[in-house]
């Protein structure tokens, strides 16, 4: 593929990457093919959900998405952030089985789904359903932004964690949600880490963190985010704090972070620079990737012919024994002396 130039010439390189990676094939169990099949479908997902609407220029809002482990406090998060409840918290793990996107009603129109996130319903009303995108127009998110709260990425439910994947992957900018008793997992740094390597822009909320221990944590996932290639990544701390009647936290418990998003919202440079850098981390990521499952189709397709070619051999010897053994009379003696 020629290095595309324009973003016309970009648009059209990657439909025609979609439509490769749509018809590569890996139906032969071969080492790692798990692996590259997922990453098959999350590269087609990417580019339909994010890359390819976002490519065409506009001055689209800021999707935003909140995501991380189950119970670090992300529904209570985006209902405190937004001031009332949008979304429902809970007791039970996991919670948020279906997204919910909240926006200024005048940014309405750029969450239909012939824009972003095209296989999930629209709906207005919650459901537990995870093909459905609830919109939640609400005056309280600025225009130029929408807040989305995201299933959780490691709970025992499988299809949240696939649509928090795609939910992560259709966002310009990750609000990563984790908590005291769950900074140092696994899962939320195996998310981190890909965010790194691809540039993507993340901001870190360390949860439900006992006023105390604030400092000594914050210093220590700091210090994790920095040996992690995070560096860059603002985080923002929120207290262990009582909850409303309403499950929300007070204004000033997230005061920082609404700040943060608000002044965002207000900056279409700054918006545009957050959009650039994940968006261009994502097709540089993609490009990459691709090569993967050229190589692995390759190797798909060296196993056919390899196959083709045993069964061949098998068969040619199978005839050779029989045309041998017809024809010095050993094949039919054994026979003949038995009768
Ligand atoms: N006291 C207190 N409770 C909180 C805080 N954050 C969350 N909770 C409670 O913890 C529970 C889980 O919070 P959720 O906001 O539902 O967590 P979540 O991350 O959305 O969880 P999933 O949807 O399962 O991924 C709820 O009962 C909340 O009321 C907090 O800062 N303080
Ligand atoms: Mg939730």
């Amino acid at each position: 593929m020629t290095t595309p130039t324009t973003p016309t010439d970009m648009i059209t390189a990657l439909v025609r990457l979609r439509e490769a990676l749509q018809t590569a094939h890996l139906p032969l169990d071969l080492p790692g093919v798990e692996e590259r099949r997922k990453e098959q479908r999350e590269m087609i997902d990417q580019i339909e959900d994010y890359v390819l609407p976002r490519l065409i220029p506009t001055d689209a809002p800021l999707l935003t998405v909140v995501g991380g482990s189950t119970g670090a406090g992300k529904s209570t998060l985006v209902n405190s952030l937004v001031g009332t409840r949008v979304t429902e918290p809970g007791v039970l793990r996991p919670t948020t089985r279906s997204p919910v996107l909240v926006h200024n009603p005048a940014d309405a129109d750029w969450f239909d789904k012939e824009r972003i996130l095209p296989d999930l319903a629209r709906t207005s009303r919650a459901s537990g359903d995870p093909g459905a995108l609830q919109l939640v127009p609400s005056e309280s998110v600025p225009q130029g932004l929408a807040i989305l709260d995201a299933p959780d990425i490691d709970s025992v439910e499988e299809r949240n964690r696939v649509l928090a994947a795609q939910l992560l992957a259709a966002a310009d900018l990750w609000l990563f949600v984790t908590s005291a008793a769950r900074y140092a997992d696994q899962v939320p740094w195996d998310f981190l880490k890909a965010a790194a390597e691809r540039s993507t822009a993340v901001a870190i909320v360390l949860d439900r963190t006992p006023q105390e221990a604030i400092a000594e944590v914050s210093g220590h996932l700091a210090r994790m985010l920095t040996t992690r290639g995070l560096r860059d990544s603002p985080l923002f701390t929120v207290a262990e704090g009582k909850v409303d009647e309403d499950g929300l936290l007070s204004a000033s418990a997230v005061a920082d972070i609404r700040g943060w998003l608000h002044s965002l919202a207000a900056d279409s440079s700054a918006r545009a620079a957050v959009v650039k850098q994940t968006l261009e981390g994502a097709i540089r990521t993609i490009s990459h990737h691709s090569h993967d499952v050229a190589d692995a189709s390759a190797a798909q397709a060296d196993m056919v012919a390899r196959l083709r070619q045993d069964v061949v051999t098998a068969y040619d010897e199978a005839l050779r024994e029989i045309d041998r053994a017809s024809a010095d009379g050993t094949l039919l003696r054994g026979e003949v002396l038995a009768r």
